[in-house]
């Protein structure tokens, strides 16, 4: 283990961020700069094996996923025969979508999911009134954060926006702006919490509405909360467990 032959991750892999301890913004910027072009060698990648694949031999394999979906019998036959030929992901999935349909989120429950709203939001309430848009990005599905904010923030008066899942960035930021909304509560607990921030800032100023309050939280490691905070100057990012009520606190004080 210690030759690091055996890795143990938070032992002698990935130990967390005291690791990081003294470690500058250059190599938050580093990782983040990798995003800004993967989109395009994804997309480039992928016209390389579609050129390079038999086209009919993989409508075919996608025919017979979607008969084999449609029928209630063992799926994976035909689902190793497509990968096998190189059908891609979106491919099969879309394959599947037409024998099953697919899953359209029903309005987000404005839940405490067990926990005491009234409690936490007692005595706080905005002194204006305020549109909040909750918001997550890509394919993060940790719905019951969302549950809890909406109720939270209705609870301390302030009227709730809620786009739904699997949506990217760039719409976050357009549908803040035509809502006309205060602030933008982002949430991310899964994908990387510096590129949906960096880039809903930088789309937000894009559209001219960079005065548009960003605050948020998720699975954030503690350097990248820095980050956000002093060099990326959005609101305050809360890490799991923060206590709802000093969260509550918050909101109050600088949205309204
Ligand atoms: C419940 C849960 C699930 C449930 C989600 C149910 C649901 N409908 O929400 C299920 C089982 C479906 C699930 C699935 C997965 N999960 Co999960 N999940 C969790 C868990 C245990 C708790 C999340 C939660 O609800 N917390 C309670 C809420 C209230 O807290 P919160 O949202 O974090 O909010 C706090 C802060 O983050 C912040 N905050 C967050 N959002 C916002 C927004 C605003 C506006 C503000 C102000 C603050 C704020 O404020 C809050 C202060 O307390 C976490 C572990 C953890 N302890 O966080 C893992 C965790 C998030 N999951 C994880 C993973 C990996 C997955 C899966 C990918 C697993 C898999 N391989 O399939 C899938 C992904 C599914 C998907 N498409 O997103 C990882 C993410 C790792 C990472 N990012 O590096 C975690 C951290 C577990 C782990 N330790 O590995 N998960």
């Amino acid at each position: 283990m210690e030759a690091g032959e055996r890795k143990i991750v938070g032992v002698n892999s990935h130990p967390g961020d005291d690791y990081f301890e003294g470690a500058d913004f250059a190599e938050i910027l580093e990782e983040t700069k990798a995003w800004d072009t993967f989109e395009e060698r994804q997309i480039a990648r992928l016209g390389q094996v579609k050129r390079e694949r038999s086209s009919a031999d993989v409508a075919r394999a996608l025919l017979e996923v979607r008969r084999a979906a449609g029928s209630g019998e063992n799926m994976m036959p035909a689902l190793i025969a497509a990968v096998k030929i190189y059908a891609t992901v979106g491919e099969i999935t879309k394959a599947l979508q037409g024998a099953w349909g697919s899953y359209r989120e029903p309005e987000i429950q404005a839940t405490g999911a067990g926990v005491d709203i009234g409690q936490i939001a007692n005595g706080l309430h905005f002194r204006r009134p305020v549109r909040i848009l909750i918001a997550k990005g890509g394919f993060d599905g940790h719905t019951r954060g969302l549950g809890i904010f909406t109720h939270l923030l209705r609870e301390l008066g302030a009227e709730v926006i809620y786009m739904g899942l699997h949506r990217s960035v760039t719409e976050v930021a357009q549908v803040a702006i035509d809502e006309d909304v205060d602030a933008i509560g982002f949430s991310a607990l899964i994908g990387s919490p510096v590129r949906f921030f960096t880039k809903l800032k930088t789309e937000l100023t894009r559209m001219g509405r960079s005065d548009i309050f960003i605050t948020g939280g998720g699975i954030v490691r503690p350097r990248e909360k820095k980050f956000l905070e002093e060099e990326l100057h959005i609101g305050r990012i809360f890490l799991p467990d923060t206590p709802l009520r000093e969260v509550a606190k918050y909101l109050v004080e600088n949205i309204g």
